[in-house]
């Protein structure tokens, strides 16, 4: 096969099994639908009341509107208001399923989970406002729970508390000032889809603000939800593991835990360990467990698990032939992986109440039975071991070193071995002195639209070679554990000389090998990376928007990766997208996004689909925000004056 639409070297052997035996995959669907609507591709799509469709057509006449009147920059951000509210509903719904499950753990009607991490507990407590001193862990865990629950449906009007106590003052005020500031997560989600609702608010500005309002509330739930799953499963710390299709062994019943939410893959890797001996009764070494998308990067993190593939691929996992179960839970679930069960042994087993694949089969879960299910879904894979088929098998002999792990706690920890007063200075020094350029935050998924992880490493190379610290969250930290970038042979391939030199030095203060791109975690766990800007802005006594840090999402796609770029770009951050989100149809919402944005909050998006301009539009940012706070530093140093006022009105 010549025409390769991915990268990844088990990806292209599986496709070549999947053209051999005609199955149909992501790959050849995504063939299958073109040509796609242009319409739909610009955002000038309008399906919102039953009058519709309506489709904008700049050239003839009457067609420039909607039936009702609804123009093309209206419909453009309704459409793309109404993603952020699907994104922000995602993320908050998982936050607070760990809320619920912190609380009933707290209330003791949970009795599989515990409070593992009483250090984080106390730290976060203490942030948010909650008395520690001489309580018992479930009862001030029973307060955060009820405070992040609080956060979702409360009354009054002032902010969220797991926003507000994520950010500095000057976003505060910015927030406050424009009106973003979400009044609760649910509310704004709700109040969105009823700004976006025929006939409410034609104003695109104030659609896209709201649109802003309802992408905080989305980091709101993460940001909760991140901390929540911490105090109940631990907070990551540093951990050497594997990735890619090699990591399925072909003698072992092999599970994959697939979609998100640690409540369900955290019970499954606990039991697990206990049932291996049932699964040597049934003829297999053991059980393997491996994971995919935002659930691989979760079991990664805390507990070391592989990780199998990405997205774009989940399919491709199946047809290794040795896969006995795909337990899922919700969201990034392609339907189609039960197409290609049908031609395999695999059985997938969906999880929760409103996430089910015909076909699939069905084992609810729910944190008071937790490891009573777990054990259920373990047991039918270990029954589904013997009937694979021995022609089926075909596992590519492809993984890769990874060393994941970073939370926010654990770089610092890390970091502390170089400078143990100051350890977020081991950035901010390495910045200042030039070693390195800035940081880059690589989040988001696979899109059929680019080369499968193409454009995420190519991005990657360009900026690691240009001396650019590199984290990672999601699908992208998926490319990078797949192909080999979050090794320490990373570092030895791809880093330029500031770069190595820095990472080699924290390297040896603190023994432990580093890799070039460091995991930060799932989608959810974007909310570390906002804490390490946050940390560093707040260290190099400048604003987010006056500091060298971008982000970008090669390959977005998810509803998820469009709320995440909004608080992103709301928060001060320039954020590249390496697909063309449906806006182009409206000229105002283009510039609106990726220039007007600018002036607003110093954050924007940098939408460009062509991955080396759009490596070198990131390390620009990169380059002239560094140069900007040297100025201002030799500035304030020959006036004695603040950094941060000299630069007030310098952003971007
Ligand atoms: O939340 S990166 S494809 S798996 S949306 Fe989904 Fe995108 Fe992957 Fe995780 Ni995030
Ligand atoms: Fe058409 Fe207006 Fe209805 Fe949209 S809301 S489908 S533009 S009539």
């Amino acid at each position: 096969m010549s025409d390769y639409r991915t990268i990844d070297p088990a990806a292209q052997e599986m496709l070549e099994i999947a053209e051999r035996f005609g199955i149909s995959t992501q790959f050849d669907r995504y063939k299958a639908q073109q040509p796609q609507c242009k319409f739909g591709l610009t955002g000038v799509c309008c399906k919102i009341c039953m009058q519709g469709p309506c489709r904008i057509i700049p050239t003839k006449k009457g067609a420039d509107m909607g039936i009702c009147g609804a123009r093309d920059y209206t419909i453009v951000s309704r459409n793309v208001a109404r993603s952020i509210a699907g994104g922000a509903s995602a993320h908050s719904d998982h936050g607070r399923e760990i809320a619920h499950t912190l609380l009933a753990t707290a209330e003791g009607k949970a009795p599989d989970y515990r409070i593992k991490d009483s250090d984080k507990l106390h730290k976060v407590a203490q942030r948010v406002g909650i008395a520690t001193q001489g309580r018992k862990d479930v009862d001030i865990a029973k307060d955060v729970a009820i405070l992040a629950l609080n956060d979702y449906g409360k009354y009054t009007e002032e902010p969220c508390v797991w926003l507000d106590t994520n950010i500095d003052d000057e976003r505060k005020k910015k927030f406050k000032k424009t009106r973003i500031s979400p009044p609760a997560i649910d509310r704004s989600v709700v109040q969105l889809f009823h700004e976006t609702h025929m006939g409410t608010d034609a104003d695109p500005v104030n659609i896209i603000f709201g649109g802003l309002q309802a992408a905080l509330s989305d980091f709101t739930g993460m940001s909760l939800s991140t901390d929540l799953s911490d105090i109940l499963f631990g907070t990551p710390e540093p951990v050497k593991t594997s990735a890619n299709l090699g990591t399925l062994r072909k003698e072992y019943v092999n599970i994959a835990i697939h979609g998100h939410n640690p409540v369900l893959s955290e019970m499954i890797v606990d039991v697990a360990d206990e049932l291996q001996e049932e699964a040597k009764t049934a003829g297999a070494s053991g059980i393997n467990l491996v994971g995919i998308c935002c659930t691989g990067n979760e079991v990664l993190m805390r507990r070391g698990v592989p990780t199998a593939t990405n997205f774009g691929t989940q399919e491709l996992a199946i047809m290794t032939g040795v896969l006995d179960a795909m337990v899922v839970d919700v969201q990034c679930i392609a339907p189609g992986v039960q197409e290609v069960c049908n031609c395999y042994h695999t059985i997938t087993i969906s999880t929760i109440k409103f996430s089910k694949i015909p076909g699939a089969a069905h084992i609810e879960f729910t944190p008071a039975t937790a490891k009573e299910s777990a054990r259920e879904i373990i047991r039918l894979a270990i029954a589904n071991f013997g009937n694979r088929r021995a022609d089926l098998v075909h596992i590519p002999n492809f993984k890769k070193n990874v060393i994941g792990g970073f939370s926010v706690e654990a770089m610092m920890d890390v970091f502390s071995k170089v400078n143990a007063s100051s350890p977020i200075s081991v950035l901010s020094d390495a910045i200042k002195n030039g070693e390195i350029k800035g940081i880059c935050a690589f989040a988001g998924c696979n899109n059929q639209k680019t080369v499968h992880d193409g454009d995420i490493i190519k991005i990657a190379e360009y900026l690691a070679k240009n001396d650019v610290f590199l984290v990672s969250t999601g699908c992208s930290a998926g490319a990078f554990a797949k192909l080999g970038m979050m090794s320490p042979e990373g570092v030895e391939k791809f880093a330029g000389p500031g770069l190595k030199k820095v990472i080699k030095r924290i390297q040896d203060a603190a023994g432990i090998e580093l890799p070039l791109v460091f995991h930060m975690g799932s989608c959810v766990d974007n909310s570390r990376i906002q804490q390490l800007w946050h940390h560093l802005a707040l260290d190099m006594g400048v604003s987010v928007p006056q500091l060298p840090f971008v982000a970008s999402a090669p390959e977005a796609t998810s509803e998820k990766a469009v709320s995440i770029g909004s608080w992103m770009a709301a928060m001060g951050i320039p954020t590249h997208v390496g697909v063309m989100p449906p806006l182009d149809g409206s000229p105002l919402i283009f510039d609106l996004v990726t220039e007007v944005a600018r002036d607003v909050f110093g954050g924007y998006f940098i939408l460009e689909t062509d991955a080396e301009k759009g490596a070198q539009k990131l390390l620009e940012r990169l380059e002239k925000r560094a140069w900007r706070l040297k100025v201002h530093d030799k500035a304030s140093e020959i006036y004695n004056s603040s950094t941060n006022l000299m630069t007030e009105l310098m952003e971007g």
